[in-house]
């Protein structure tokens, strides 16, 4: 038997990221994105959007991340997906239709497809809790690109230890020279 465990000492220059981020709140959002971009470029990744290993996908708001997520996820081009969005209460129950739709949907695009997927979309009461949690206080677009990459080597551990596994476009088992 195994313990599997992701570590952040791979060799990252083959692994490959999209970003979605929502446009609404884009104050928040956008700290969030700097925060993410921060620590995928200590871990040695190019985050140049010209570049190779990041792509990134502005979408109008959460509640369009997670289609998008899936759509990225059946390319089969990235090793994670990181999902960026700010959803702030209001006076309505517009909040709760958007958050809980975008938390349902990343969790479907990940397990549909076998694809990590990030949460990466903050639920807040106040812009203020929100901004606290995108830089004033700390960034947690930080800790979203960390899950990104420990979920991306993980992943690349199970698929090398497996013989027979889900490739993520597809449904059926295929098999793979993997040893
Ligand atoms: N989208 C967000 O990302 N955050 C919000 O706080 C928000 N609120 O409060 O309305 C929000 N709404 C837009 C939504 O995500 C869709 O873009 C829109 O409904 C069009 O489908």
């Amino acid at each position: 038997m195994a313990v599997f465990e992701g570590n952040f000492a791979v060799d990252s220059s083959e692994l490959r990221f999209a970003i979605i981020i929502g446009r609404f709140n884009d104050l928040v959002t956008g700290k969030l994105l700097s925060g993410c971009q921060d620590c995928l470029k200590r871990h040695g990744i190019d985050v140049d959007p010209q570049g190779t290993q990041v792509d990134y996908v502005w979408v109008p708001g959460s509640f369009e991340i997670p289609m998008m997520a899936r759509q990225l996820a059946i390319s089969d081009r990235y090793n994670a997906i990181i999902c960026l969005g700010a959803v702030i209460r209001g006076q309505t129950p517009h909040f709760d239709y958007v958050s809980s739709e975008a938390a349902k949907g990343v969790a479907a695009a990940s397990f549909q497809t076998g694809v990590p997927v990030i949460f990466g979309i903050l639920t807040t009461d106040t812009m203020q809790q929100a901004l606290e949690r995108a830089g004033i206080k700390s960034n947690l677009g930080w800790n979203y690109a960390l899950d990104a990459l420990e979920m991306a080597s993980l992943m690349q551990q199970i698929k090398n230890k497996n013989k027979w596994l889900y490739r993520s476009s597809d449904v059926k088992l295929i098999e793979t020279d993997a040893t």
